[in-house]
């Protein structure tokens, strides 16, 4: 008889954190965000009918117009977390300060969370795919409440990582620093089911990921780099195929699974990129190192950029070991 594959909750339980992870709180916390992916898989399933798509005419910390869905997400993710009773202070891409949460009498919960709760905001109105981010992290102290430098911890120390996809399936695909792991979401069960185990992205891939409207923002190195992947060249697979969704997520899913890589790097005006050091670029970058891969600045390993504001920006290249190094290389030639 074929077997069932796991659900989320006995794959935690199958394979608890190593110390010091706390396996009964972080397995709380896991299932925190499969209810969230389950919330927000429903209303994205039905935005176009429940008119919750468009803005809400403010613009968010980062002076982007903030969507309705954006709003939605980040409300699901507070509320849903502030409840886990295991997440002590959280920060979000949508929200200037983070909200710390109440422990329970004296004792702290023991993690931190750090989320973008709607990653490809520009795709929400369009149907296209879309995700959330998280960065878990272990609370500073077990018996004093967080304060906002606690979250400005380097990605080499993240507990956690992962993401909610939202594309024809919801998937959940995170790492607790023990291999990657990806789950589908079974609708009719409402259970997340182990699809991908031990997920390994390949040394080099076939595929680019980047938003070439962006070219002669670029400085030198990095349009070399774009150049060179057009070019033919057997001995390493070039050229590549162009595959850019406008979703972070959705873009590195891609790689994670069949190698390349994804770019939004430093321009020649802002030096610092577009996306999000400590909840975009490194809970990505722990998911892809854990499975193989390589993410850097372009000149420095992303996992070590020692963070020094909540919403900090930085270049993002990331994705198989081999493409990553080589634009590297390429970036470098530049300084
Ligand atoms: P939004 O969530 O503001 O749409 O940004 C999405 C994102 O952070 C990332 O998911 C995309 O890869 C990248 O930005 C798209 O940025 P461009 O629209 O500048 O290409």
């Amino acid at each position: 008889m074929t077997q069932q594959p796991l659900t989320l909750e006995q794959f935690l339980v199958a394979h608890p954190p190593a110390p010091p992870g706390d396996p009964n709180a972080l397995a709380a916390l896991f299932s925190a965000i499969g209810l969230i992916g389950k919330s927000l898989s429903r209303d994205l399933r039905l935005a176009g009918l429940l008119n919750i798509l468009g803005t809400t005419g403010e613009t968010n910390v980062q002076g982007e117009a903030v969507k309705k869905l954006d709003e939605i997400a980040n409300e699901t993710f507070v509320k849903v977390l502030q409840q886990s009773g295991v997440a002590c202070a959280l920060a979000s891409e949508e929200m200037e300060k983070p909200v710390i949460v109440s422990g329970q009498g004296r004792r702290q919960a023991p993690y931190m969370v750090l989320f973008d709760p709607l990653d490809g905001s520009s795709n929400t109105d369009v149907n296209m795919p879309l995700g959330s981010i998280f960065s878990i992290v272990a609370a500073r102290s077990a018996n004093q409440p967080p304060v906002e430098g606690d979250l400005l911890t380097r990605g080499t120390g993240q507990a956690a990582a992962g993401y909610l996809l939202f594309g024809p399936s919801t998937m959940l695909v995170f790492t607790t620093r023990a291999g990657v792991h990806g789950f589908t979401l079974d609708p009719g069960l409402g259970e997340y089911l182990l699809s991908h185990e031990a997920i390994r992205i390949p040394a080099r891939g076939k595929v680019y990921a980047a938003n070439e409207g962006n070219y002669h923002k670029w400085p030198a190195g990095t349009r070399r780099y774009l150049d060179s992947l057009k070019q033919q060249d057997k001995a390493t697979g070039r050229p590549y195929s162009g595959r850019y969704s406008g979703c972070l997520v959705a873009d590195v899913h891609r790689i994670l699974l069949g190698g390349g890589i994804y770019l939004y790097p430093g321009e020649i005006a802002k030096p610092e990129g577009k996306l999000r050091l400590l909840y975009e670029a490194n809970p990505m970058a722990l998911v892809v190192e854990e499975a193989g891969g390589k993410a850097s600045t372009g000149t420095k390993r992303i996992l070590d950029v020692e963070p020094t504001k909540l919403h900090q920006r930085v270049p993002l290249i990331i994705g198989s070991r081999d493409d990553v190094a080589e634009a590297e290389t390429s970036m470098q030639a530049d300084r």
